[in-house]
């Protein structure tokens, strides 16, 4: 049989990549930048199977064609907003994930965030290594207990989940919950969490909130100006979903006149690129993307992506679909 040929637009763990070229005829993007839309659209042209990243935008300009030669797009990482899956569906290619593997790992990264920024970890570190600690005194960089407090979670799917076990058996933390649908009682008894109704509610009662809900255009700007000025003075809010989720600028204002405690971000709307706005607020933890840089999980994602093709290659229906 002819091998599918797979392109791989960044490089990826080195057990993934030989294993992904022992089974298909793979090309690799050696030189790991991002692929521009005209790089798309001739991948699209060329490739049975296109492999892409959070960095690959997969939106209009790439997908103007007549028709794809390539059948299935197989994401490496969970979220797939940066691609326009109705443009997709018109040429008949298969959309599919990599869910579960990397949940355990983000939310850890979660939690170090929540972590970091009630306890003014980031302050801390800078003024180390900035030179200007003087020494203990009872009133240096005092933070905010974390233990038994409320952690509001927004979207209860796997990561928002593993975030709770955290918080609910390690640190005694009362649950409440946002999702879009019902979630199973079974599913919120095991961390003794409640659901509620909308965001509104949610806010206002919580010392902690962490967003855990896709992005794309449906959950942009979801944390907006008015959102934000229904949160708890003194609490705190992490994002480890999507940058677009939270409206940076209103944020910003809210770390600048206090309104709230405190913020940690592992993701940026329009990222690498940071808004301006953000670098001035000392009471904000930043991260690169590390949500699931551990080396299990993104190993785990590689063999994710390899399972699907191989589903989709050998006539199965491949585990991960999305669209
Ligand atoms: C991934 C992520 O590492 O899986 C996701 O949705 O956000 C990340 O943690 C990244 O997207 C890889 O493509």
């Amino acid at each position: 049989m002819v091998k599918p040929k797979v392109l791989v637009t960044r490089r990826w763990p080195a057990a993934v990549e030989a294993q992904l070229s022992e089974s298909f005829d793979t090309v690799l993007n050696t030189t790991d930048k991002p692929l521009c839309a005209a790089d798309f659209k001739a991948a699209l042209s060329s490739y049975d199977a296109v492999l892409p990243t959070v960095t690959d935008v997969i939106g209009a300009p790439a997908l103007e064609l007549e028709r794809a030669q390539t059948k299935i797009i197989a994401n490496y990482g969970v979220g797939y907003s940066h691609i326009d899956i109705g443009a997709v569906n018109h040429l008949g290619i298969t959309v599919t994930n990599t869910p579960d593997v990397l949940s355990e790992c983000t939310a850890d990264l979660a939690m170090t965030l929540l972590l970091m920024a009630a306890r003014r970890a980031g302050e801390g570190e800078r003024e180390i290594r900035e030179g200007r600690w003087t020494g203990w005194r009872p009133t240096h960089l005092v933070g905010t207990k974390v233990s038994g407090k409320t952690l509001g979670i927004v979207g209860y799917g796997r990561i928002g989940q593993e975030m709770a076990r955290r918080a609910h058996h390690g640190f005694g933390m009362k649950i409440l919950v946002q999702n879009r649908s019902k979630v199973a009682p079974e599913v919120l008894a095991e961390c003794n969490a409640t659901q509620v109704e909308n965001i509104e509610a949610l806010l206002p009662e919580c010392d902690f909130v962490s967003l855990h809900c896709p992005g794309g255009a449906e959950n942009r700007h979801l944390i907006n100006a008015q959102r934000l000025n229904l949160m708890r003075p003194g609490a705190f809010l992490i994002n480890t979903a999507r940058g677009e989720v939270i409206d940076e600028l209103a944020l910003s204002q809210a770390l600048w006149f206090e309104t709230i405690g405190g913020a940690a971000l592992d993701v940026f709307d329009g990222e690498p690129r940071i808004n301006p706005a953000l670098l001035d607020c000392d009471r904000l933890v930043m991260l690169p993307h590390l949500g699931s840089a551990t080396r299990e999980a993104r190993e785990a994602m590689g063999f994710r992506v390899i399972d699907n093709l191989r589903d989709f290659f050998e006539g199965r229906e491949p585990r991960d679909r999305v669209n």
